[in-house]
C-alpha cells in the first residue's frame, strides 16, 4: 500500500437501502451493527463504500445515478452499489449467510440447512463483489472487507490476478472446532480466510477458535506472537490474526442523550410510563438474541417478587429482520405469545407488566429509551459484541443504569467486572440477576456504570478503527485522505447477479 490508498469498505449492505417500486423508490439508512459502528467513520473520513442496496428488484441505472448521488454527497463518501436478483438474495444471502454461516456460528447448528445449491450462490455473489472491489478500487486502496456474507472476496480477487490490499473483519463470533468442523464446505472457508493478509476477531475467543480450527484442519499449522495480534501460517499462507472489539461513536450518542430533543421525549415517556423500575431490552428479531427467555425471567421475577408488581414495567423494542425467513416468523409468533401470557397472568388496572413494540424507531426515541430505563437487559445466547449494551451505558447521563449482560456476548470481555453478567439460558438466573440489579445501592450502580462508560468512552469506534488500520497497514485513521468525491459510479451493463 502507498500513501495515497484510499478506505474502501466492503460490506453485503450499503449503509443505506433502496425500498419501494419503480416510480415510487425511497432510500433510508439501513440498521444494524455493522452500518452504526461504520457511517461515523467514513463520514468522518471519506472513502469508498461497496455493497448491496438492499432490493432485488430492477432499478435503471438513471435512477440509480439519481438516488444514490445525492445520498453518496451528503453522508460525505461514494458508495457503489452491487445489484443481487432475487434468486442470488434467496440463495447467497437468506440460504447460505443466514441458514447457514449465522446458526453455525452461533452454535445453533439445528438451525442450519447446509444446501449445496447455497454455496454455490454464496461463491456467485462473491465474484459480483469482487468484480465491483476490481472496478472501483486501485492497487494502492485499503480494501476492508466486512462479516461473514464476504468472507470469499479476496480469495477471488486473487485468483483472478487482481493486487490489492484486503482485510477482513468478523462481526459475529468464530466458533469452536467441534462446530466449525461439521461445517460441509470448512476447507474452502478456512482457505477463503486465509487469503486476507489480517483478520480481525471481536473477543481473544473469537480468534482462539479459529487458531483452532486452522490446527484442526491444516496440519502442521503454527501460530506464534502474542498480544492483540498474532502471525498464523498454515497450508502454505502466512496472515496476521488479531482480537479487537468494535465500539460505537462514544460522542454522537452521549451529546444526543443530553440534547433538548431527546429530554422532551424523555420527559413525556416519564409521563406515559409512570414507574418506579423501568427494565429495557432492544434486539433485532433474532433467535441468537435470547429473546423469549428473558421474558420468561421477567415473569419468573414477577412470580417471585410480588413486591414489585405494578411497580416494574419491561419495555422490549424487537426490530423487525429477516422477515422471510419462517424461523423468524415462528421466533416472532412465540415472542408475541409470551408478552400476551405474562400480560395476561399479571396486568392490573393502569398497569401492563410487559410494552412490547415490534418496530424501528428513530434513534433520538432509542436514546430516550435508553436514558429512561433503570437496567437494561442485554441477554444473548451468543452474540459477536452487541452494541446496544455499548450504546446503553454511554447514554446514562447519571450513570444510574445497571446492565446485565450475557456472558456469550462479545462485550462481556470488557465489561465483565461491571455488569451483571448472567447465563442467558438459566432463566432463573436472570430473575435473580434483576433483583440483584433492581435492589444495588445507588453509589454502587454510579462507580460501576462510570467505569463501564470511561472505558467505552477511551475504546470507542474511531480508536477501533484507527488500531485496526495501524495493526494491518501501519497508517492510522488520520492518514486516509479525504477521498475527493468522484464522479457517482460509472454506468455499468447489469447482470442477473451483477455490479452496477
Ligand atoms: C452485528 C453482530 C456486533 C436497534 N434497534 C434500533 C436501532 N438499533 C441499532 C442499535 C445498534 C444496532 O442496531 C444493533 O447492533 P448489535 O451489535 O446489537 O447487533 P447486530 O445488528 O446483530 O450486529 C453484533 C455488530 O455486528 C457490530 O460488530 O456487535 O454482535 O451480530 O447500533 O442502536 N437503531 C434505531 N432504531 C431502532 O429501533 N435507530
Amino acid at each position: 500500500m502507498t500513501e495515497k490508498g484510499r478506505l474502501v469498505i466492503v460490506s453485503n449492505r450499503l449503509p443505506l437501502k433502496i425500498e419501494g417500486s419503480p416510480g415510487n423508490w425511497l432510500v433510508t439508512p439501513s440498521s444494524g451493527g455493522l452500518v452504526s459502528a461504520l457511517s461515523p467513520v467514513l463520514r468522518d473520513r471519506g472513502g469508498i463504500w461497496i455493497g448491496w442496496t438492499g432490493t432485488s428488484e430492477i432499478v435503471e441505472m438513471k435512477t440509480l445515478r439519481e438516488i444514490l448521488g445525492p445520498a453518496s454527497d451528503r453522508a460525505g463518501y461514494r458508495v457503489f452499489p452491487v445489484l443481487l436478483s432475487k434468486e442470488d438474495v434467496e440463495a447467497f444471502y437468506y440460504g447460505f449467510s443466514n441458514e447457514v454461516i449465522w446458526p453455525l456460528f452461533h452454535d445453533l447448528q439445528t438451525h442450519c440447512r447446509f444446501e449445496p445449491e447455497y454455496w454455490d450462490a454464496y461463491r456467485r455473489v462473491n465474484s459480483c463483489f469482487a468484480q465491483a472491489v476490481r472496478r472501483h478500487t486501485r492497487t494502492e486502496d485499503f480494501v476492508w472487507v466486512h462479516d461473514y456474507q464476504m468472507i470469499p472476496v479476496a480469495r477471488i480477487l486473487k485468483k483472478s490476478g487482481v493486487k490489492r490490499y484486503c482485510a477482513f473483519f468478523l462481526h459475529i463470533p468464530f466458533p469452536a472446532p467441534d462446530i466449525f468442523l461439521k461445517l460441509p464446505w470448512r476447507d474452502d472457508l478456512l482457505r477463503d480466510l486465509m487469503e486476507y493478509e489480517f483478520v480481525g476477531f471481536q473477543t481473544p475467543r473469537d480468534r482462539r477458535n479459529f487458531t483452532d480450527c486452522l490446527r484442526a484442519l491444516f496440519p502442521g499449522a503454527k501460530i506464534s506472537g502474542r498480544g492483540p495480534v498474532v502471525h498464523a501460517s498454515a497450508d502454505g499462507r502466512e496472515m496476521r490474526v488479531a482480537a479487537m472489539p468494535i465500539s460505537i461513536d462514544y460522542r454522537s450518542f452521549r451529546t444526543l442523550a443530553k440534547s433538548p430533543v431527546v429530554l422532551t421525549i424523555l420527559e413525556e415517556l416519564r409521563k406515559q410510563i409512570p414507574r418506579e423500575k423501568i427494565v429495557l431490552g432492544v434486539d433485532r428479531l433474532d433467535y441468537t438474541k435470547g429473546i423469549p427467555q428473558r421474558i420468561k425471567a421477567i415473569r419468573e421475577f414477577l412470580r417471585g417478587h410480588p413486591e414489585y408488581r405494578e411497580k416494574l414495567t419491561f419495555i422490549q423494542i424487537v426490530v423487525p429482520s429477516r422477515e422471510d425467513v419462517p424461523s423468524y416468523r415462528v421466533l416472532r409468533e412465540e415472542i408475541e405469545r409470551l408478552v400476551s401470557s405474562v400480560n395476561g397472568e399479571f396486568s392490573t388496572p393502569g398497569w401492563v407488566p410487559v410494552h412490547y413494540m415490534y418496530k424501528s424507531i428513530p434513534r433520538e426515541e432509542l436514546v430516550a429509551y435508553y436514558r429512561l430505563a433503570d437496567l437494561a437487559l442485554v441477554t444473548p445466547l451468543k452474540d459477536g459484541m452487541n452494541l446496544v449494551a455499548k450504546e446503553y451505558c454511554t447514554c446514562q447521563v447519571g450513570d444510574e443504569g445497571v446492565l446485565i449482560l450475557s456472558e456469550f456476548a462479545g462485550a462481556a470481555a470488557q465489561m465483565h467486572r461491571e455488569a451483571i453478567l448472567v447465563n442467558p439460558y438459566d432463566v432463573n438466573g436472570i430473575a435473580r440477576a434483576i433483583h440483584a440489579a433492581v435492589t444495588m445501592p445507588l453509589e454502587k450502580k454510579k462507580a460501576r456504570m462510570r467505569r463501564i462508560r470511561v472505558g467505552i468512552r477511551r475504546q470507542n469506534v474511531f480508536w477501533w478503527v484507527d488500531n485496526y488500520l495501524r495493526a494491518s497497514t501501519g497508517k492510522a485513521l488520520v492518514d486516509f485522505p479525504e477521498a475527493e468525491l468522484a464522479p457517482v459510479f460509472h454506468a455499468l451493463k447489469r447482470s442477473p447477479a451483477g455490479e452496477a
